[in-house]
């Protein structure tokens, strides 16, 4: 009998190990209500409402006892000492300041968690570590980790990201319209009576002031979009990511911000203003302060002042700008770099087998990443970013927070960012020109051009789409605010709260390219659509050394085989290569653009409401490896913008080829006929008010109100 006993109590005792270790297991984590584990991770990302401690029993996650706080006296749960020691510079920031994404002790931070977060054996894993640390470290590192390790795990895949306004609209959208959200939330939920509740707000609502000039491109600046984008971007391509792990990392520095400060000129040229002055002169005030009523800081005496720390060694100075300036551009005149051991390195963008692209190397020095020698060419690109946020109060006299370009979500709103940048992008451009010009052997391609047509969908019935004319205009454009603010709501409270702008917008459009085969043989080819303004500010032409601060890369894709004769290429402008292939298949978000992606909705230049006329440069190429099979957009970000993570950058040339360097011609005309291979065509832009103007006679705009927003 007592063996029975025995026997029995043993079979329990099992019985209620298996049991808990099934329920409490990590590899169980959100298993109990069947969340899969790529649903369950997107948790991790939103403003819960439910405390941690609820949060975790509900999916299964063992947390360490609670312990009381000794200076709030809340009961919150302790980090577990192992994974403590391994967050030493993520705990060390304050919760509640911005995230500085060009300091790099923030940088380090990101790093940090995200190495904590790319150890976890799986996901469940990974969530549970996430949910169990997220109440003790600063918020935006948080999700800058997270965001990083999506584009770095393989079990994760950054389409999956969701748009970073839906997690901070605080970032994104001014403090009264967050206010005005919440009184609406209120109500609705008070009375019970709505769903969803919608805000609208307007560009005017921030930023720079409506009798400003620079306040005619605040559409684009302040597009939700674009600064989501340049998010993006640094968190898939950090400087501090691990050697080797994006191939070309400075050339994509490059690259990427060469194109968005050409885009912003060409938007500039569309509302009567001149190209942006690089800010090259560091004593002289930047002319526009810039109040963004977002939840950083003003900064209305913009130039750069020493910027004191306390330790003092931590401090930012200009004269070390000037000196790391003149290092650079002595290398970029003399054709060298000097590395840390005193070897040279030779800057050229033909590079022999074995040898990096100069502008690879001076990209990585300039950000700076993985610099040559960091302490002859220093930090230029972070410290000048570290200024001009932190030039309202440089002595940290009055504690104030960071400006909007101390951080990448926000720095693009500010018309300094682009000065800065233009300064950043005329070192490139100085470098770019002491590179011979392409031969002709480098330059020519198998297949001829023979036509192109670019043609607008016809998705408007009363409207019938002329070729080589294409339209802008305004359109609504909402995000789901309802998890990145707390509304006080409890889980039963179903109220959705929309947050919806206005943004540039188009109709999709097709290119059609003729092409001429003149060998017996199918081949295959590579095609590369560029987009410039045929005109400067003054109405006179551009010639082929101005064309290059403009050119700006539309689609670079392989074909299919050509048979030989005539044939024709068709490409949608949705295919491009600076977009994300993702068309967002996220239940949470249900947003149409995510990973790493040019906007949409920017694809094109505004234009004029009288249509302004922009080169479109085609040309078609010898592809690089005839062995593979085309793949644009493996990981479905842009290849062309933002590379692929742990692969080849998909093209072997220059980025910006061909256009990227001097050439003998003075005009882009006499250059492009002397190719068989290129073909240059001129496109209209207009631009009307909204899809309901598209095919009516354009509204005149006054001479001190060019857009019709204001
Ligand atoms: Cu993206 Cu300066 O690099 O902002």
């Amino acid at each position: 009998m007592k063996w029975l006993i025995l026997m029995l109590l043993l079979v329990i005792l099992v019985l209620v190990f298996q049991t808990s270790a099934t329920s409490f297991g990590p590899e169980n984590v959100g298993s109990r209500y069947g969340q899969r584990p790529k649903d369950l991770i997107l948790s991790a990302f939103y403003l819960p409402y439910e405390s941690t401690t609820i949060l975790a029993d509900r999916f299964d996650i063992i947390l360490p006892p609670l312990v009381e706080d000794s200076e709030t006296g809340i009961l919150t749960t302790e980090i577990y000492y192992e994974l403590k020691m391994k967050l030493v510079r993520t705990l060390a920031i304050p919760q509640d300041i911005p995230y500085f994404a060009f300091k790099s002790e923030h940088a380090l931070a990101v790093k940090e968690l995200s190495n904590v977060f790319l150890e976890a054996r799986d996901i469940r894993e990974l969530f549970s570590i996430a949910i169990l640390i997220r109440d003790h470290v600063n918020r935006p590192i948080y999700l800058a980790a997270l965001y990083h390790t999506f584009f770095e795990r393989k079990d994760l895949s950054p389409g999956d990201l969701p748009p970073l306004e839906t997690l901070l609209p605080d970032r994104f959208v001014p403090a009264v319209v967050i206010n005005r959200a919440k009184q609406l939330a209120k109500l609705a939920i008070h009375h019970k009576e709505k769903k969803e509740v919608t805000v609208y707000w307007h560009v005017n609502e921030t930023g720079i002031g409506p009798r400003s000039p620079e306040h005619r491109v605040a559409y684009w600046r302040e597009d939700m979009h674009l600064n989501n984008f340049h998010w993006h971007w640094h968190l898939s391509n950090p400087y501090s990511v691990r050697p080797g792990a994006r191939d070309r990392r400075g050339e994509l520095f490059y690259y990427m911000h060469h194109n968005l400060v050409a885009r912003y000129n060409m938007e500039r040229l569309s509302v009567n203003l001149e190209p942006v002055v690089p800010y090259d002169t560091w004593h002289l005030p930047i002319d526009d302060g810039y109040f963004p009523h977002i939840t950083t800081d003003r900064q209305d005496k913009t130039f750069f002042r020493d910027v004191r720390e306390i330790p003092l060694n931590q401090s930012s100075y200009v004269s070390q700008l000037e000196m790391w300036r003149t290092h650079l551009y002595h290398s970029i005149d003399v054709g060298f770099m000097v590395k840390e051991n005193g070897s040279h390195v030779r800057l050229t963008d033909n590079p022999r087998i074995g040898e990096d692209f100069g502008i690879n190397l001076l990209g990585e020095s300039v950000e700076a990443g993985a610099s040559v020698n960091p302490a002859l060419y220093g930090n230029l690109h972070n410290l000048g970013h570290d200024l001009i946020s932190q030039s309202h109060d440089p002595a940290k006299r009055h504690n104030t927070q960071i400006g909007v370009m101390g951080a990448v979500e926000t720095a693009v709103r500010d018309p300094a960012f682009f000065r800065w940048h233009k300064f950043i992008d005329n070192l490139f451009l100085r470098y770019k020109m002491t590179q011979p010009p392409y031969t002709a052997r480098q330059l020519a391609g198998d297949l001829e051009v023979v036509d192109v047509r670019v043609m607008e969908e016809k998705v408007l019935d009363n409207y019938a789409p002329t070729p080589d004319h294409l339209v802008t205009f305004f359109a609504p454009s909402a995000f789901d605010s309802s998890r990145g603010i707390d509304f006080n709501r409890k889980p039963e409270d179903d109220v959705t709260v929309l947050i919806v702008t206005d943004v540039l917008d188009h109709l999709e459009f097709s290119y059609k390219i003729r092409i001429h085969n003149p060998t017996s043989e199918f081949k295959r080819s590579k095609i590369r659509i560029f987009l410039a303004p045929k005109f400067d500010e003054d109405g006179e032409r551009l010639d082929f050394a101005a064309l290059t601060h403009y050119w700006t890369e539309m689609d670079v894709f392989e074909t299919q085989e050509i048979m030989p004769g005539t044939d024709y290429i068709y490409r949608r402008s949705n295919e491009s290569s600076i977009l994300s292939t993702y068309h967002g298949d996220n239940n949470i978000t249900k947003f149409a653009f995510s990973g790493c992606s040019w906007p949409r909705n920017l694809q094109l230049p505004r234009g004029t409401p009288d249509g302004m006329i922009f080169h479109l440069f085609v040309m078609a190429s010898n592809i690089d490896d005839p062995s593979e099979i085309p793949d644009p957009q493996p990981n479905g970000t842009s290849g062309s913008f933002c590379g692929r993570p742990d692969e080849k950058y998909p093209d072997k040339w220059p980025m910006g080829y061909p256009l990227d360097r001097r050439s003998s011609h003075q005009t882009i005309e006499s250059f492009v006929a002397e190719h068989p291979n290129m073909m240059l065509k001129d496109i209209v832009i207009k631009h009307v008010r909204d899809r309901d103007s598209i095919g009516r006679q354009p509204q005149k705009e006054s001479s001190d109100c060019l857009l019709f927003t204001c």
